[in-house]
């Protein structure tokens, strides 16, 4: 499954290391990719959607609708 997930305070490479350490917390087999200038996180996962949006969220990221 794709996950297309927008998140507005995602600035840099930094940011999206944490939120691909995130991912792979809930699913290590994840394939996680980041634009920062879109501010769009495209997610191939089996896990639930709502487990990856809590997991980038705990880690201070904000998740919003595509
Ligand atoms: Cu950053």
């Amino acid at each position: 499954m794709q996950l297309h997930l927008k998140v507005p305070n995602m600035a840099c490479s930094t940011c999206v290391e944490s939120i691909t350490k995130a991912v792979k917390t809930v699913d290590p087999t994840a394939i996680v990719q980041a634009d920062t200038k879109t501010k769009l996180v495209q997610i191939e996962t089996q896990a639930a959607e709502f487990a990856i949006t809590e997991a980038i969220t705990a880690a201070g990221y904000t998740v919003t609708g595509d």
